[in-house]
């Protein structure tokens, strides 16, 4: 039997919404405005997810969203940081457009963002997690955000109704919270939008007792390009400030404790104590662990040069980066299970993302920010069961930008005009021809700012990167996809690719004219940090 369709007009809404009704068959099931769980996670490298590559971690819950769905190779984000991200997602917008474009400015709540829109059509909606607007998200009929970048150990959440602390560690409180709204809240007669966000693997990479015990006791294989000394890059690659060994803290980032790094008088490391949240039974059993940690350290550092404390560096922050990830994917692995044993999963969409990607010691680096890859890319699962076939990978690029429209298509809901995204339903669907980007505009704006990469945009296509850096340079850097896959060789100069830098220079003006992005709105931005103080 073929389903009936109506549209029902929303009064009082914004925009005209609509919603489609229909009379449910088994094989429409997953069609009928399915319930959305967006799952996101904080600097999740894609090389940290077992679906991807499994020489690091181990990541069976968060790979069963691929195994049952669909897994996108070159998803990637058009602003690598991560409120800016989050402010594309929910307003379908670039960064120059929805105003939010760093940390550091507040998000403007007049954008219209899609939970809100989904909401107007008759979602229930809820987050709970991570947000980092530093305001309260509209659209939600509960949340529980946690305020900032929030504690791993005994988190504060900002609620309708004030604060909250909670003991314990905060993946697997973010995760109680979310079933308990499942198992006590859901309205079972509406579809509902579920946004689940983690804090973990932010820095300072604090894991739960249980995956300390195991991570530190862990080594990890060394990245190719741990020692790249940036040779073909222009200067921002070469003064940014993320690199392992010069710019990690030993004390805050390896856990090195302040007597150790006193006794040995290291120099030039600021003293913080990420473990101040922790309670007193919680600071025992961490030091259990860390303390014969340092005691080796203390032992060793005297006879370390600097490429085996850049590996020391190395592994200590692979053990608490993936101790932390460890913590998401049991978590994610509860969710699912919840999913499963209601009944929920058949007409549940569940996208697994993070806000961006992050580097894994990949040219000597922490932290994201630039185009290059493993900062621009971002992991992307999703199962839709009955409409996205099991075990598929897409190597189409996709972004951030795209989940609004493929959220308001999947509801039913209308899209508002000027998103600038695509909606990711027909390559969910497999009808590849329906799909015709061939390239995708980034822009990354926090500059002077912590870790010190320098404001740049670019374009890129599945063969070439092409980057601008500006502000206090000007310099383009061009990369070869398809040779060179580890971006290692800037071939901006080298005259074999001249055509290819004409032909993406003016590929990129055509994007920039279609995103509506231009010079004087760049430099717009740079006089409002002024304005605020924040540069000179
Ligand atoms: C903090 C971190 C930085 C990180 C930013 C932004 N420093 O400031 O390393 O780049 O967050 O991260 S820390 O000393 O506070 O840990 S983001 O994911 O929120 O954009
Ligand atoms: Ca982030």
């Amino acid at each position: 039997m073929r389903a009936s369709r109506c549209l029902l007009p929303i009064s009082g809404a914004i925009f005209l919404f609509f919603f489609s009704c229909r009379s449910e068959t088994k094989e429409d099931i997953a069609t009928i405005r399915p319930n959305i769980v967006f799952i996101m996670s904080d600097d999740h490298a894609y090389q940290a997810i077992s679906a991807y590559n499994d020489k690091l971690i181990k990541t069976p819950n968060i790979d069963r969203i691929a195994n049952e769905g669909i897994l996108f190779t070159n998803a990637s984000v058009t602003n690598s940081i991560c409120a800016p991200s989050r402010a594309v997602i929910l307003t379908g917008k670039h960064s120059h457009i929805n105003g939010k474009i760093d940390n550091l400015s507040p998000f403007d709540t007049t954008n219209i963002t899609f939970p809100q829109l989904l909401q107007n059509a008759g979602y229930q909606t809820a987050m709970f997690g991570k947000l980092h607007f530093g305001n309260n998200p509209k659209g939600f009929d509960e949340f529980k955000i946690l305020p900032g970048q929030g504690d791993y150990y005994n988190p504060t959440f900002n609620t309708e109704k004030g604060d909250t602390t909670i003991v314990g560690y905060v993946t697997d409180i973010i995760t109680d919270l979310t079933l308990d709204w499942l198992e006590k809240r859901r309205d079972s007669k509406r579809p509902f939008l579920l946004m689940y966000l983690h804090k973990a693997p932010h820095r300072s990479w604090l894991p739960a007792e249980r995956h300390y015990r195991e991570f530190t006791k862990k080594t990890f294989p060394l990245p190719e390009t741990l020692f790249d000394t940036y040779a073909t890059r222009g200067e921002a690659a070469r003064t940014a400030e993320m690199n392992i060994l010069e710019h990690m803290i030993l004390n805050y980032d390896n856990k090195v404790f302040p007597e150790v790094i006193e006794e040995l008088q290291i120099k030039d490391r600021k003293l913080f104590d990420p473990l101040e949240k922790m309670t007193p039974d919680q600071k025992t059993a961490w030091n259990s662990v860390y303390a014969p940690i340092n005691e080796d350290f203390r032992k060793r550092y005297p006879g370390m040069n600097d490429s085996t404390l850049m590996v020391w560096k190395f592994q200590r922050y692979m053990q608490d980066y993936l101790g932390t990830i460890a913590a998401v994917d049991e978590n994610v692995g509860r969710l699912l299970n919840y999913l499963d044993r209601e009944g929920l999963s058949k007409n549940t969409m569940v996208v697994y993302t993070s806000d961006q990607g992050f580097y894994l010691g990949e040219h000597g680096w922490f932290d994201k920010r630039f185009m290059y890859d493993e900062s621009f890319k971002t992991p992307l699962l999703i199962k839709w069961p009955n409409v996205i076939k099991a075990g598929i990978t897409e190597d189409e690029m996709v972004q951030n930008l795209d989940f609004a429209q493929t959220f308001l298509e999947v509801a039913g809901a209308l899209t508002p005009s000027d998103m600038q995204g695509e909606s990711l339903v027909p390559l969910l669907k497999g009808q590849k021809e329906k799909w015709d980007r061939d390239a995708v505009y980034y822009h990354y704006y926090e500059y002077p700012a912590e870790h010190a990469v320098k404001r740049h945009y670019g374009i890129a296509t599945k063969d070439h990167k092409l980057m601008h850096f500006y502000y206090d340079v000007d310099e383009w850097e061009l990369y070869d996809r398809k040779k060179d896959k580890q971006e290692m060789n800037n071939v901006y100069e080298d005259p074999k690719y001249a055509d290819v830098v004409n032909e993406m220079k003016q590929k990129l003006e055509e994007l920039r004219l279609k995103y509506k992005d231009n010079d004087s709105l760049s430099n717009q931005y740079i006089k409002l940090y002024k304005e605020k103080g924040w540069i000179d």
